[in-house]
């Protein structure tokens, strides 16, 4: 059936460290959008509920030990599992709200020492986000904050070192955003900016394919 391209919806995603608020302005998101008539939906990656989800799951959660790029490829195919309802729901005009994607992946992989160019091969023709968010947090504030569970990536020294990947992955279409401002404020930078790339969406932007 026809899909009306000029209505579609907007891919948006969330970056940040731990504990940097990405949970919460997701979900803020998506009732802002929602409020005002928009259909819009939270996701989340990895998607623990698929099998390769679940294998992820328990290697996070230390219950499993997979090799370093094992790993990463499974994370990869759990966002190219996903890419096709990705796809129909954007063209259907569903927004897409997404907690982490493509820049996580890269971000973490990399600050265990693969080759940034290795980890970023597999996501290539995965959808592109029209606009990525990332919050703002040093590493040690972000430590302060209830502090870390109890997964495999939880951990000061390990999450210094992904906010240093962030930094090189980081490009100027990027909206950063301060994570230590009150959280109403980061609401209103974020509902901001989301719907003027929504706004641009429904006037025809094209989606486009990473990494461009
Ligand atoms: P949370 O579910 O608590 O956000 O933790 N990660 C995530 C990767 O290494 N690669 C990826 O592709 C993605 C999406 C970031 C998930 C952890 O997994 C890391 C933190």
């Amino acid at each position: 059936d026809d899909v009306n391209t000029d209505s579609r919806g907007a891919c948006i995603v969330l970056e940040g460290l731990d504990r940097s608020g990405k949970t919460s302005q997701s979900t803020r998101l998506v009732s802002y959008l929602e409020g005002l008539g928009h259909s819009a939906e939270l996701w989340r990656f990895p998607d623990r509920t698929t099998n390769v989800g679940q294998m992820i799951s328990s290697y996070l959660s230390n219950e499993s030990q997979l090799d370093d790029h094992t790993v990463h490829l499974l994370f990869s195919a759990n966002r190219w599992e996903k890419r096709s309802s990705m796809e129909k729901k954007l063209k259907a005009g569903t927004s897409l709200i997404i907690d982490r994607y493509s820049f996580s992946e890269v971000a973490f992989s990399s600050a265990k020492g693969l080759d940034f160019d290795w980890c970023k091969a597999p996501e290539i023709g995965l959808l592109a986000p029209d606009l990525v968010l990332y919050l703002d947090i040093p590493p040690e504030k972000a430590a302060e904050r209830g502090g870390y569970g109890t997964e495999r990536y939880e951990k000061l020294e390990f999450q210094r070192k992904v906010a240093d990947c962030y930094k090189v992955l980081r490009d100027p279409s990027w909206k950063v955003i301060v994570a230590q401002l009150p959280i109403e404020e980061i609401s209103k930078q974020v509902q901001e900016v989301s719907l003027e790339c929504l706004k641009q969406c429904r006037k025809g932007k094209q989606l486009s394919l990473l990494w461009s």
